[in-house]
This record gives C-alpha cells, structure tokens and sequence, in this order.
C-alpha cells in the first residue's frame, strides 16, 4: 500500500481524514507535530501555513509515495499556489473534505486544487466515511473508479 502525507490548512480535515482511512474512532485533537505512520503521514496545518515550517513538509513529502493536498468544502481561500504539484516527484492527489456541510462549495475547493496541479481529485466526508474507500483504493493501487480525474483544457 502506497504511503499518503496529509498537507493542508489547520481544520481542513487531514487529522479527521487519516482516522477515517485507518478505522480509528473519530475524535478530535490538535496536530502538534508530525504523526509518521506506516501508512500516513499527519501534518500539522501549521507547517503548510507558516512560510519557513512549509520546507519540513517538502521533505517529508519524500518520505511518501503519494502526496495529498486537502481543501475543506467550506474554506473561503486556498493555501496552495498554482501548480505547486510539479514540486515534488510523487503522485498528488487532491481531497475536498467536508463535503456534506451546509456551506459546502466543493465545485469551488475542486477548482483550486485543479489550479494547484492535481489532476486526481477525492471528494470525503470523513465523519460519515463517505469517499474514503475510493482513496483506499487508490493507495491499494486498485484503481479509483469515483473520483474525478480530468486534464485542465483552459
Ligand atoms: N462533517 C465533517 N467534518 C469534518 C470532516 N473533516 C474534518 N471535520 C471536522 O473538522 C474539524 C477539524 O478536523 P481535523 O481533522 O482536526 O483538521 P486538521 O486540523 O486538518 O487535522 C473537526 O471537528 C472534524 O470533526 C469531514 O469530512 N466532514
Ligand atoms: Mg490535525
């Protein structure tokens, strides 16, 4: 199985995500530090946010097969630049979280992250599940036959 690092803002669900996707309760606590586990790689949203912590997650990124870039469905800016996916030599994925939330603009965070490079995009309620096999899946190298892969054609 392919290893996942969790990049994002604080909140965007990368803490929430990585329980969901090892079957661990949900329960919520502050990322200090990052979690290196077999499987995935927790950030804290901190490192992503703050400009001098953000070469930390670069190098961590190598220590993945997979980089996933998470936009929460409700989360008014992005923090990724254009096309940041051609920083790093590993596949980047996209995940919009908080899919299901009132104010949840996913066509939105999908656009971002497309304007961010990725070409594979997850969309996750992490609370209810929703989407998290997919992911499985991809990590598994099954294939991901719901997410939405499309070439930007401008
Ligand atoms: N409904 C819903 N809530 C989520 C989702 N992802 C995260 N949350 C909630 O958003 C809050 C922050 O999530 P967390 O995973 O700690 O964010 P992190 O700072 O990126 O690690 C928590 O209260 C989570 O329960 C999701 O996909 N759906
Ligand atoms: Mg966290």
């Amino acid at each position: 199985m392919k290893r996942l690092i969790l990049i994002g803002r604080s909140e965007s669900g990368k803490t929430t995500l990585k329980q969901a996707l090892s079957k661990e309760k949900i329960e919520y606590y502050k990322t200090q530090y990052i979690h290196y586990e077999d499987i995935l790689i927790d950030t804290p949203g901190e490192y992503a946010q703050t400009h001098h912590l953000g070469y930390a997650l670069a190098l961590y990124a190598y220590e993945a097969d997979v980089v996933g870039l998470l936009v929460a469905a409700t989360e008014s800016y992005c923090l990724f630049p254009p096309n940041i996916t051609c920083m790093v030599n590993r596949d980047v994925i996209g995940i919009v979280t908080k899919i299901n939330h009132p104010k949840a603009n996913t066509a939105l965070a999908e656009l971002w992250l497309r304007n961010s490079g990725c070409r594979n995009i997850f969309f996750v309620d992490s609370v209810t599940g929703q989407g998290v096999e997919e992911i499985l899946a991809y990590l598994n190298g099954s294939g991901a036959k719901n997410h939405r892969n499309k070439t930007k054609t401008t």
